[in-house]
């Protein structure tokens, strides 16, 4: 994983013109091009714009706090896919052994003030060939209920994994050693264990919730999932997944990549049972249920309540177990953090979803879809 140095010369310099703008209750994201030479056309920035507000909006149903989000795509030829983060990280604490940074984004929900000013936010730099040959872009990326082309990537998936990287899946870890480039590490790194041979989100929520520590992509440790013999096989369809994408297929953000963000200290917010994302528990959301008793949908949204797939019995249970369950509005008090004895100016950057060429049949029978692999 690289460090890149923050430049505000450089950022000052460059050439980024706003196209839009687009409000949330709690988080309003802007979309804006670095992109002088337009390798990405007329035609495909307003389908990056759309998709890319409308990842953000998924995140920001599990999220608290208030943050005016500032986005950049950036053209990029020389990476192979996306690959997305804050720009800049914010000092924690020091834990006794490390100074802790969270991502720029967190930093700026959870305590309201924007890290690094002015400066954008979020930097997700993407492949034009990417883009033009392998996107799928959804006539309705709120929505998703159109089918993904089995021939290409859903675009919503992309974006909502590279945000999922910007609100806290990044640090400094050696995915392979698991040691550390100086005294530092991001609040991600910090709930890590490494048992010599794979990696672990140890934090409490995710191994509650997942009944073990979580395994996190061995080479890749910004992820979950690994391919067997290592741990985790059984989380290569989250959208937080280091491994693979299948074409035609739709990824939603997963109760566990929330709870492995809470535990990096990310302020999300989750009740199984609020179908309609109003974040109560209901009749209203009973009411879903019972109108789409029986129907698919996109894991963990709709009523959905335990995260299958699919509307039935078992998900009036979690609408009956969160019954008159509420957001309180209650949210971890924040004060200003000093500065850290060494200041680390460092940007996050990760590389994303590394696929190899290889075709897993037990997944493809678990889907009926046409599941392929992506390059
Ligand atoms: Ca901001
Ligand atoms: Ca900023
Ligand atoms: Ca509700
Ligand atoms: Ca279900
Ligand atoms: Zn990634």
């Amino acid at each position: 994983m690289q460090r890149l140095a923050r430049s505000s010369a450089a950022i000052a310099l460059m050439a980024v013109s706003l196209v839009g703008v687009q409000t949330h209750a709690a988080i309003n994201y802007s979309i804006a091009f670095d992109d002088p030479t337009s390798a990405l056309n007329a035609t495909v920035r307003p389908l990056l714009e759309s998709h890319a507000i409308a990842a953000g909006e998924r995140w920001a149903k599990y999220l608290v706090g208030d943050a005016d989000v500032e986005v950049v795509i950036r053209p990029n030829a020389a990476i192979p896919f996306a690959e997305g983060r804050s720009v800049t990280s914010s000092f924690v604490e020091n834990n006794g052994t490390f100074d802790v940074f969270e991502q720029g984004m967190t930093a700026e929900l959870r305590t309201g003030v924007d890290p690094n000013g002015a400066e954008y936010d979020v930097l997700i730099e993407i492949n034009p060939a990417y883009v033009y040959d392998e996107l799928w872009f959804d006539p309705d990326p709120v929505a998703r209920t159109a089918v993904v082309d089995v021939n290409r990537t859903d675009a919503m998936s992309t974006f909502i994994h590279e945000f999922g990287h910007a609100l806290g899946f990044n640090g400094w870890i050696n995915a392979t050693t698991g040691t550390y480039p100086g005294n530092y590490q991001s609040t991600y790194d910090e709930q890590i264990n490494f048992d010599g041979q794979n990696f672990f989100a140890t934090g409490p929520a995710a191994t509650a919730l997942y009944g073990a520590p979580v395994p996190l992509t061995f080479g890749n440790a910004s992820h979950v999932a690994n391919f067997s013999p290592r741990p985790g096989e059984d989380l290569i369809l989250d959208v937080m997944n280091g491994l693979v994408f299948y074409r035609g297929s739709r990824y939603e953000i997963s109760p566990l990549d929330l709870a492995i963000l809470n535990d990096a200290g990310v302020p999300t917010f989750y009740l199984a049972g609020d179908y309609d994302d109003d974040r109560d528990v209901d009749g209203a959301d009973f009411l879903m249920w019972q109108q789409q008793l029986g129907t698919a949908v996109l894991k963990n949204t709709a009523a959905d309540g335990n995260n299958d797939g699919f509307v039935d019995a078992a998900d009036l249970a979690v609408w009956q177990a969160d019954f008159g369950e509420h957001f309180s509005g209650a949210v971890a008090a924040t004060t200003p953090i000093p500065e850290p004895t060494a200041t680390v100016l460092a940007a996050f950057s990760v590389s994303c979803l590394v696929v190899r060429r290889v075709r897993i049949a037990t997944l493809a029978k678990r889907d009926a879809r046409s599941q392929r692999q992506r390059r």
